[in-house]
């Protein structure tokens, strides 16, 4: 019998050892080994990173002059428009810089993007509603650095502007009075990990050094979490700091009335551990909705909101979207899943186009996602809306998207994206000839069948590597990109309870000698009379905080991390 997966060598020995040194359990340790952290003193240092490890801001290209134009706009009253991106990023570090400021007593207003109306980023649209608010400066939030014609428009029209942004830098300079960016050449910041939201923190604190304040800006550090998780930044160096205490104010029993109504909506409870898994799939899919949908001024209102009644009043309104961006994106996904079979059949070869009239731009993205893990290739998914495409990329890893979008150019009207994720324009009377393109420039890829076996971390055997407790789980938080959440595998686990909870989920009740634990299968329900009493269960261990005391939990992540243990037969 071939196994399933292909473990990790372990090593017993040196695993208790410094799980002993460190004060967590061997299988902890176990995973730190994994990842080259093999020393007490390095491994401590992982486990509790510290903000008083955070790289100094020395080096940060133009970020003085930023604060100081942003301090002298606060004392001569001028009036200071932040504008964001409509994604979380965006979104949280124009909050982020929206409250600083205005706490700084300066005069403020927010905006964001929208999808709809200019689109993303600082567009023409975008600097017409800034000028209509009365703007003396322009901050830009997780935007800008390709925004030189604006930023020159607005320059030409008495607007300063400042730029706080991450995002790829043309080599042409910028006509911005200041510009924050880790990725300008001549930063001498080290980190270039830093999302906007992070950014925007530390422009924060030097406007508020600037003026001699003592105001504590790390009460947006929980802001500063959802805005780095949210746009899968790495979560190494300075992120994890930040990440790491960021988690823990979403987490306190005290939170901004915007993060206690979000948290009501996800159902997690108040005082409950909140890891970064919990930001991904839980908070930042509705901090995502209203732009996805409509207008994204919701969520900006959301985090900045002074009441929990108003924050309440637009969670859920955000809630109602957020629902009816399921119900389009499963609409979409299963149209677009019956294209595929219909054009390529059920085991598409290369890359695949599929294109829908009707079908909403802001889920097409979520769908063609979906596609991508379906299939095992690469997908191009275009909604169609007024004669005009508009698509996502994605992939299921292994095909640089941008670079293979990039072969397509001469089809497309627009394109732009990176590694792992691109958008594109297209005209659909061009969409044939795009398959024909996009499908020389991804394939063949093996579909499916010719993904790797998973590489488990840890074999969980109840003596030798016990199940890590959630403690364990929070110290090596916020685990994500960068920091790959640890796969578990749990040999021979006999099911003592199963059930369906809600719709299609399925919970297990399993037993490891003299240990019984739960495991979670989101969409997994349809299996519950097909599992024999003894499986080898395979997934990542999260706190389940439903009782109110957190206990690990194995979540189920798909089918391929279920698998039904062929040795052990059925017996009931
Ligand atoms: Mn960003």
């Amino acid at each position: 019998v071939t196994s399933p997966y292909e473990l990790r060598t372990p090593d017993p020995d040196a695993a208790r050892e410094l799980g002993r040194a460190c004060g967590v359990s061997a299988t902890t340790a176990q995973v730190l080994l994994h990842r080259g952290v093999g020393d007490a003193a390095s491994a401590q240092a992982f486990l509790e990173p510290r903000l008083s490890g955070l790289t100094a801001p020395d080096g940060m290209a133009d970020r003085d002059r930023a604060a100081e134009r942003l301090a002298a706009a606060i004392r001569r009253r001028e009036k200071i428009v932040v504008f964001g991106d409509y994604d979380v990023d965006g979104t949280t570090s124009a909050a982020i810089l929206a409250d600083i400021l205005e706490a700084l007593g300066g005069d403020v207003v927010a905006q964001v993007a929208n999808r709809f109306e200019g689109g993303y980023g600082f567009s023409e649209p975008a600097l017409e509603r800034c000028r209509q608010a009365g703007a003396r400066l322009i901050v830009t939030c997780d935007c800008g650095s390709s925004d030189h014609a604006r930023i020159a428009a607005a320059a030409r029209a008495g607007i300063d502007v400042v730029v706080v942004d991450h995002h790829l830098v043309p080599e042409e300079p910028l006509p911005a009075e200041a510009f924050l960016n880790p990725h300008r050449p001549e930063c001498g910041f080290p980190y270039k990990g830093l999302a906007s939201a992070g950014l925007a923190l530390s422009l924060g604190a030097a406007t508020r050094a600037a003026l001699g304040s003592r105001l504590d800006v790390r009460q947006w550090l929980d802001l500063v979490a959802l805005g780095t998780v949210a746009d899968v930044a790495p979560l190494d160096g300075d992120n994890r700091k930040l990440v790491r205490a960021g988690l823990q104010r979403l987490g306190a029993p005290e939170v901004r009335p915007g993060v206690a109504a979000l948290r009501e909506s996800a159902r997690i409870r108040a005082g409950t551990p909140v890891g970064a898994m919990d930001i991904a799939f839980r908070l930042a899919p509705r901090l995502n909705a209203a732009g996805r949908l409509g207008d994204p001024t919701i969520t900006l209102r959301l985090l900045r909101a002074r009441t929990l009644d108003e924050a309440r009043m637009l969670a859920a309104r955000i809630e109602q979207i957020n629902q009816e961006r399921k119900t389009r994106a499963e609409q979409v996904t299963r149209e677009a899943m019956a294209q595929v079979e219909q054009v390529y059949g059920a085991e598409p070869g290369s890359g695949v186009v599929v294109a829908g009239e009707g079908w909403h731009r802001g889920v097409v993205g979520i769908a063609a996602a979906r596609l991508a893990d379906r299939f095992g290739v690469p997908v191009v998914c275009v909604g169609i809306e007024q004669g005009q495409g508009h698509g996502s990329v994605r992939g299921p890893g292994g095909v640089h998207l941008y670079d293979a979008v990039s072969q397509c150019a001469e089809l497309l009207e627009r394109f732009g994206g990176h590694e792992g994720a691109a958008g594109l324009s297209v005209r659909p009377e061009r969409v044939e000839r795009l398959r024909a393109a996009f499908a020389d420039a991804t394939g063949p890829v093996s579909a499916g069948g010719g993904a790797a076996p998973p590489l488990v971390d840890v074999e969980v055997d109840g003596s030798t590597f016990p199940v890590p407790s959630a403690a364990d789980l929070a110290r090596l938080e916020p685990v994500g990109e960068a920091n790959a959440e640890p796969l578990f595998a749990v040999p021979s686990a006999r099911i003592e309870q199963r059930q369906r909870v809600g719709e299609s989920h399925l919970k297990l009740s399993l037993r490891l000698g003299r240990l019984s634990f739960s495991a979670f299968g989101r969409d997994l329900g349809h299996l519950i009379d097909h599992l024999p009493d003894t499986i080898t269960a395979l997934g990542h261990l999260r706190p389940d905080t439903y009782r109110g005391t957190p206990t690990p939990e194995l979540h189920l992540d798909g089918g391929r991390l279920l698998q039904c243990s062929s040795s052990s037969p059925a017996k009931r």
